[in-house]
C-alpha cells in the first residue's frame, strides 16, 4: 500500500491514546455514529431508486411533515447507539421526549443529541442533506438512566461534535475540541479516510447565505447588514457571493471550507428563527469556532446559551471570523449602510 491511509477508526484510536485513562467507549460510540452513517448514506443514494421518497404523513414536533428517510435515519442513528454500554440517554430533532436506553442494554457516560436527517425537505430534488450530532458527558450520577438534564447542557461542554454530509461522496467531519478532521467515505471498501487534515476556515470569505425571500420580515439591522454585503466596493470586496441552498449542512460545509458566513435571523414569521440549539447550531459552533471561526445567537456566542429545552430554537450567524464580527456592528447598531 501506498502512502499513509488513515481511517476514521485509526484516527479517533490515535487520539485516544494521549488520554491513558480512556475506556475505549468512546472509540466504540464513534464507531456506532459511522456505522449508522453508512446505512444512512446507502440509502440516501439509493432513494431515488426505491419507493422510499415521499412523506409519511405523520407530523414532527417541530409541526413539520415526516419524511420517510428521516424516520429511516431516526431508528438508525438510535438503533446503532442504543445497546452497547457507552450511552445513558439520546435526545433527536424527529423525536419529542428523550430517548433511553432499553432496559436489557447496559448504560454508559455519554450523552448523544442528533438531528438524523437534516435538509430533508430537498432529498426529492437530490440535494445534498446531512446528520449533525453532538456528545457531552452526563451530568446525572452513573448507574441510572439519564434525563433531560443530560441533554440541556451548555454547547461549551460538547466534548465531540461532528456531521455527515451526503453529498457528491459521503464525509465525516468531526471535532473533540483538538481541531476538526474530515474523512471520505470510499465506496469501494466502505471506510471513512481522512481526506481534510486540520480543517482552517478563511479569517474572512466570500459568500453569504441567508434566505433572502424574508427581507421584509428581518429587523432593520439583518436588513442594513444585508444592504451592505451587496453594495460595489472593490476596497472592501464587496458585493460578497450569495449562496444558499437551504439544507444547513451543505451550505455550513462550503462555507467552512471556502469561507464566508451563514445567516438564521429571528423574524417577524419565525421570532426565535427556525434552527435549533441543540441539534443544528451547537454542534456546528464546536466545529466552526475549532476551524477558527465563530457562531453567535446576535445577543451571544451560541456555545454559552443555556438550553431551557430540548427543541429549542436560536437564530444563528455562524462563519468566518471577521464576516460575523462584521455583522455585530451592525447588530449593535456601531455601523449602518452610508
Ligand atoms: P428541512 O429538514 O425541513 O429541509 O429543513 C432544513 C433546515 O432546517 C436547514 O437545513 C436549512 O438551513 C433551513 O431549514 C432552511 O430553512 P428555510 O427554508 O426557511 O430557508
Amino acid at each position: 500500500m501506498s502512502g499513509k491511509i488513515i481511517t476514521l477508526t485509526r484516527h479517533i484510536i490515535e487520539e485516544q491514546r494521549k488520554y491513558p485513562t480512556a475506556t475505549g467507549k468512546f472509540t466504540d460510540l464513534m464507531n456506532d455514529i459511522a456505522f449508522a452513517s453508512k446505512l444512512i448514506s446507502y440509502h440516501v443514494n439509493k432513494a431515488g431508486l426505491m419507493d422510499i421518497l415521499g412523506e409519511t404523513g405523520s407530523v414532527n414536533v417541530q409541526g413539520e411533515v415526516v419524511k420517510k428517510l428521516d424516520q429511516f435515519a431516526n431508528e438508525t442513528l438510535i438503533k446503532a447507539l442504543d445497546h452497547n454500554g457507552h450511552t445513558c440517554v439520546m435526545a433527536s430533532e424527529e423525536s419529542d421526549d428523550i430517548i433511553p436506553i432499553p432496559d436489557e442494554y447496559p448504560l454508559g457516560k455519554y450523552v448523544v443529541v442528533f438531528d438524523p436527517l437534516d435538509g430533508s425537505s430537498n432529498i426529492d430534488a437530490n440535494v445534498s442533506v446531512g446528520t449533525i450530532f453532538s456528545v457531552y458527558h452526563r451530568v446525572t450520577p452513573e448507574g441510572r438512566p439519564g434525563s433531560v438534564k443530560d441533554c440541556l447542557q451548555q454547547g461549551l461542554k460538547q466534548i465531540c461534535a461532528g456531521y455527515v454530509i451526503y453529498g457528491s461522496s459521503t464525509m465525516l467531519v468531526y471535532t473533540t475540541g483538538n481541531g476538526v478532521y474530515g474523512f471520505t467515505l470510499d465506496p469501494s471498501y466502505g471506510e471513512f479516510v481522512l481526506s481534510h487534515p486540520n480543517i482552517k476556515t478563511p479569517k474572512k470569505g466570500k459568500i453569504y447565505s441567508i434566505n433572502e425571500s424574508y427581507f421584509e420580515f428581518w429587523d432593520e439591522p439583518v436588513k442594513q447588514y444585508v444592504r451592505y454585503i451587496k453594495q460595489v466596493d472593490g476596497d472592501t470586496n464587496r458585493p460578497m457571493n450569495s449562496r444558499y441552498i437551504g439544507s444547513l449542512v451543505s451550505d455550513f460545509h462550503r462555507n467552512l471550507l471556502y469561507g464566508g458566513i451563514f445567516l438564521y435571523p429571528p423574524s417577524k414569521k419565525a421570532p426565535k428563527g427556525k434552527l435549533r440549539l441543540l441539534y443544528e447550531a451547537n454542534p456546528l459552533a464546536f466545529i466552526v469556532e475549532q476551524a477558527g471561526g465563530r457562531a453567535i445567537d446576535g445577543k451571544q456566542r451560541i456555545l454559552e446559551v443555556v438550553p431551557k429545552e430540548l427543541h429549542q430554537r436560536t437564530p444563528l450567524y455562524i462563519g468566518s471570523a471577521d464576516d460575523v464580527a462584521l455583522l455585530e456592528k451592525f447588530l449593535s447598531g456601531e455601523k449602518k449602510v452610508d
